[in-house]
């Protein structure tokens, strides 16, 4: 088990890469707080699904671009759990639009959720692993995005660059106490954010042909580098990233 009685708690974490996360991090012996805007039958079932493991899971329903929901799950899921020993700040959203007339509410939400929203919750967190005293891992979910970008993603592709920044800056920032901070940078995989951008026939044969290994990724395969991260076996692992994309960023020709 690398995750053996570990405290993880993991922001939108119903459905898609975080719920494919917690359930990871449980099957690894890991207890699990959840957080999601949507309290909603998938936050159940996820729910459901790690308590059938036998691990304790508690759920909390906020909007992560609130300043205040981050120290609220933090306080809920010590007062439930015990103490943090791992943070996985994956809630965020890409709803795709063209540049030239990206209205300010879109892209102003985009920013909030997918960088404030990342600010508010890893700072929370690295502050009570802090106090705790014993160090922690905090691991949020950047992109390939970050590195390369999207005709309709201009106001997308910036928040994932500036997760990358920040795990790289709060490595340094945190590294006295102990606290790792490392991004993943999912590829295109399949899941709720891209499924109305993946339902054209047209993107998805282009997505598919563009990666080496011939198939999008699905969240469990991002899930197990996450849980590689948030273990023992990347204790000297800090202010990384890893591509989960199957050669897609590499792959010019
Ligand atoms: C990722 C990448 C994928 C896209 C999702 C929404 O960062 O751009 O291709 O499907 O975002």
């Amino acid at each position: 088990m690398l995750l053996e009685g570990k405290n993880v708690l993991v922001t939108g974490g119903a459905r898609g890469i975080g719920a494919a996360t917690a359930l990871a991090c449980a099957r690894e012996g890991a207890n699990v707080a959840i957080n999601d805007v949507r309290d909603d039958e998938a936050l159940r079932e996820t729910a459901a699904s790690i308590r059938a493991l036998g691990r304790q899971v508690i759920t909390v329903c906020a909007d992560v671009s609130d300043p205040d929901a981050a120290p609220a799950f933090i306080d809920h899921a010590v007062n439930a759990l015990g103490d943090v020993d791992v943070f996985v700040n994956n809630a965020g959203i890409c709803p795709f639009h063209a540049f030239l007339d990206m209205p300010s509410a879109i892209l102003e939400r985009t920013l909030r959720v997918n960088l404030h929203g990342a600010f508010y919750m890893v700072q929370a967190a690295a502050n009570q692993m802090k106090a705790q005293g014993h160090g922690g891992s905090i691991i949020a979910m950047s992109s390939i995005s970050a590195l390369v970008g999207g005709g309709l993603q201009t106001h997308y592709t910036p928040t994932k660059a500036g997760v990358h920044s920040l795990m790289q800056s709060c490595a340094i920032a945190l590294g006295r106490y102990h606290i790792r901070c490392n991004s993943v940078m999912p590829g295109t995989i399949k899941t709720a954010i891209n499924e109305r951008d993946l339902a054209h026939p047209q993107k998805r044969q282009y997505m598919e042909t563009r990666i080496p290994l011939g198939r999008l990724g699905v969240p469990a395969e991002v899930a197990d580098v996450v849980v590689f991260l948030a273990s023992d076996m990347a204790r000297y692992v800090t202010g990384a990233s890893i591509l989960v994309d199957g050669g897609l960023f590499v792959n010019l020709q």
